[in-house]
């Protein structure tokens, strides 16, 4: 009887001890019921602290003569929000317009299993050089030939032919770094005719949903300069 009453005890005690060291499991992000973690919010496309345009994510790049990462140490202006939250690099965006364009970058977005349709804002930090830094075109485009792939057209300008491609144009008049939250619901549609002219960067029935994302930078003089840099590129649920 004893004995039997020193298990116990011993039981109780290490079950006890496993309580106090593990704790009640933690909550996994996203389940029912809870409101999403940081993570979830904010999908980050780049905040090129790795220095390079090459990886983690990969961008291609056109025309412009610098597009790289660089230092922020000389760019200390501007929103102080912003200037503690864009660590050692940003992308610097430079070089002479020829006919008011001066050239840009773009990244592949859409990945198995990944939705990026539950993101309302697109987000940007941006610095500026006065009134004269420029201006950047963000184009985001959805799949509406379901096949994963933005067809082009090369003859034409590049023309996206078979999907929608939706702009949103920044003109950069500002001292300093800014943080922008523009609605995807602002972003107007380009190419009418060539998708079904609805926004719909779902993944569905073979849809890759929202496939890629391009910058394209422009003077805003017909053979002006661009200079401008950028970082924190992201999607948001809230502003
Ligand atoms: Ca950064
Ligand atoms: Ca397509
Ligand atoms: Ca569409």
């Amino acid at each position: 009887m004893k004995k039997l009453a020193c298990v116990s005890l011993f039981l109780c005690f290490c079950v006890s001890l496993a309580l106090a060291m593990g704790g009640p499991a933690p909550k996994k992000p996203g389940a029912a019921g809870s409101a999403p973690g940081l993570a979830e919010k904010v999908f980050l496309i780049d905040d090129f602290e790795s220095g390079s345009l090459k990886s983690p994510r990969e961008w291609w790049t056109f025309d412009l003569e610098t597009v790289e990462p660089a230092s922020n140490k000389g760019l200390k202006g501007g929103e102080e929000a912003v200037v503690s939250s864009i660590g050692e690099y940003s992308l610097l965006l430079s070089g002479m317009a020829r006919n008011w364009y001066a050239g840009g970058l773009g990244t592949y977005l859409a990945k198995e299993n990944q939705d990026l349709s539950k993101y309302n804002y697109f987000q940007i930090d941006v610095y500026g050089s006065g009134p004269g830094s420029g201006a950047v075109k963000v184009e985001l485009v959805d799949d509406d030939s379901n096949n994963w792939t933005v067809e082009q057209n090369p003859e034409k300008n590049y023309a996206v032919t078979r999907d929608d491609k939706f702009v949103y144009e920044i003109k950069v008049d500002w001292d300093g770094w800014k943080r922008l939250f523009v609605p995807l619901s602002d972003f107007v549609l380009e190419n009418p005719g060539a998708g079904d002219g609805v926004w719909n960067p779902q993944m569905s029935d073979g849809s890759g949903g929202l496939l890629q994302m391009q910058f394209i930078c422009l003077a805003l003089a017909e053979n002006g300069k661009v200079n401008i840099d950028l970082d924190n590129v992201s999607l948001t649920m809230d502003k």
